[in-house]
């Protein structure tokens, strides 16, 4: 076997983000910009002789060329089996399913998410630990640190693996096996759900739905499970056929980029359900007819009627919820006697939660649902999860979301996006909101008095690991928050984001809009952090 020790000197910028690496294509396609990263995170895993990994990413651009380059350096590191998704495959929540059936070591998706893809597009790599979740911080860090004094990598020089057609394949003495990436995935969504159930609804001819793959990784997951294994209508998943670029979209399941869906599903006669799924299928977003469930409610929806769903009947342990994400989770925990934890922002912060077995369902605003069937949020499993809701109870997402805000009360909320902004300069803002935190708390705003003003820690109650410094909270009397945090995920500048909910228990009110109920909160949030006036910018880019 030809094993080449290759040169190398480290980058700087390796630090893994709130989801791994994610640079621009460009970056990573410098000289040995991916092998360092790679040969610092195998250095990091230990004995690899005989272990498994899983390997697949979203289909966006430069796949191809580094599962080629990962594969010849995982055989040159001695791994025994490499899972690689047919065409090199594999949605992020598959991948999960993949590495805890299989009991591997770990898995490495190649995706940055939501980004856009492309030649002039993002560029990604994640790591996911043996329960299929995120590699914890302490294995990011590790792993940074590596590439810090990195000075070589392993190579072995062989012909490219082809990636199209199942099977076994040797690379020098390391097994790559082409698998089919949907496979394990759908048979998990089986087990979950009551699809005999849900097939009735489809069969009715009177509820139909569409699905947005956004010409990432989900379609061929979606046709095959909603269109093949549950019989609804041929055209049900809407742009299908990954593509390197996305289609030239930005796959973010969200009102602004989900175009298709929304324009489909806020015409006249529009289906009764609609759902997204972003770049690599872990997050989703929910539609009725003219109707957005935002993805706060969304968890709390799931979480009020989880005993409707063959895969929680036994009920939960506990949920889980992401600081910035509304409350509205917490009054169904209450109602349930469960409990509810808030974490940090990034799904590996649920980990530990899940693997202890305290919670059963998580969620997070940034429209990621999932559950202790696997260690990533998911997307398509959300959407399965109100179809089979909706199977149960024929009621229409309106009706079904309106009820649970006359039980619960309503959480007005919302996320106010500054993306694009210099790097200094969003640093300063929240350095100087840090500064202010001593000063704010019983300071008077209009009606509302804040009760709590810091910035979020979180002490892991499972390995008690410290994480600080996560968003600076304010908390008003009133139950209001405005949080402020800045992006983990973005790799050029930097994105505020601005976190804003009140709670309604009347039903009278319960059908203002949501940024006329927030208005009053939007102006403290300006005039605290002087957004406007720092920024120069009137409005966010982005409202979710
Ligand atoms: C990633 C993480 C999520 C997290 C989100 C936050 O999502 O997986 O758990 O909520 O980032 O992003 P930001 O730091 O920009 O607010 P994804 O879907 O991009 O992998």
């Amino acid at each position: 076997m030809n094993i080449h020790t290759v040169s190398t000197t480290p980058y700087s910028d390796q630090r893994p983000g709130t989801s791994g690496l994610r640079k621009k294509v460009k970056h990573f396609q410098q000289p040995h910009y991916l092998e360092n990263f790679v040969q610092s995170l195998f250095d990091c895993l230990g004995e690899l002789t005989g272990k498994t990994l899983v390997l697949g990413g979203d289909g966006r651009y430069y796949n191809p060329e580094a599962i080629q380059i990962i594969l010849k350096m995982a055989a040159a590191n001695k791994v025994g089996r490499v899972l690689v998704g047919r065409e090199g495959l594999f949605s992020t929540p598959a991948v999960s399913c993949v590495i805890r059936r299989y009991k591997a070591l770990g898995g490495i998706i190649l995706s940055a998410s939501h980004n856009p893809a492309g030649p002039e597009g993002d560029f990604g790599i994640k790591y996911n630990i043996s329960n299929g979740g995120p590699a914890p911080e302490s294995v990011t860090d590790a792993i940074y640190a590596r590439s810090k004094e990195i000075d070589r990598y392993l190579m072995v020089e062989a012909e490219d693996i082809p990636l199209d057609s199942l099977g076994i394949r040797n690379l020098a003495g390391m097994a790559v096996e082409i698998v089919n990436p949907l496979a394990d995935y759908a048979e998990l969504m089986e087990e979950l759900f009551d699809f005999p159930r849900i097939k009735t609804l489809f069969d009715t001819g009177v509820f139909h739905m569409h699905f947005d793959a956004m010409h990432a990784v989900t379609g061929p997951y979606a046709k095959e499970i909603l269109e093949h294994r549950l019989g609804a209508d041929p055209d049900t998943v809407l742009n299908s056929e990954p593509l390197p670029d996305f289609g030239g979209g930005h796959p973010d399941p969200n009102l602004v980029y989900a175009k298709s869906l929304v324009a489909k599903m806020y015409r006249g006669n529009a289906p009764s359900f609609g759902a997204a799924s972003d770049g690599d299928g872990d997050r989703n977003m929910i539609l009725g007819k003219r109707f957005f469930v935002t993805p706060s409610d969304s968890l709390a929806i799931l979480a009020a009627n989880a005993h409707h769903i063959p895969g929680y009947r036994l009920g939960l342990a506990g949920i889980a919820r992401s600081m910035p994400t509304s409350r509205a989770a917490d009054r169904v925990a209450e109602a349930l006697g469960i409990e509810c934890f808030e974490t940090p922002t990034g799904w590996k912060f649920f980990g530990n939660l899940l693997d202890a077995g305290k919670v059963t369902l998580c969620g997070e605003e940034s429209f990621g649902t999932g559950s202790d069937h696997l260690r990533e949020k998911d997307g398509l499993w959300a959407a399965l999860f109100w179809l089979n809701i909706l199977a149960v109870r024929r009621q229409s997402v309106e009706a079904i979301v309106r009820e649970h805000w006359a039980n619960c009360g309503r959480n007005f909320y919302s996320r106010h996006d500054y993306e694009d902004l210099p790097a200094d300069l969003s640093q300063q803002l929240m350095e100087d909101l840090r500064k202010q935190l001593p000063t704010l708390k019983g300071k008077r705003f209009g009606q509302r008095e804040v009760i709590l003003a810091d910035d979020f820690s979180y002490t892991d109650p499972i390995d008690h690991s410290l994480t600080t410094g996560q968003g600076i909270r304010l908390c008003f009397e009133d139950d209001a928050r405005i949080i402020y945090r800045l992006s983990g995920t973005g790799t050029e500048g930097a994105t505020l984001r601005v976190y804003l909910e009140t709670f309604e228990p009347d039903p009278a009110r319960h059908d203002l809009d949501t940024q006329v109920a927030l208005a009053s909160l939007i102006q403290i949030a300006d005039h605290v952090a002087q957004i406007q006036q720092r920024t120069g910018r009137a409005q966010p880019s982005v409202i979710t």
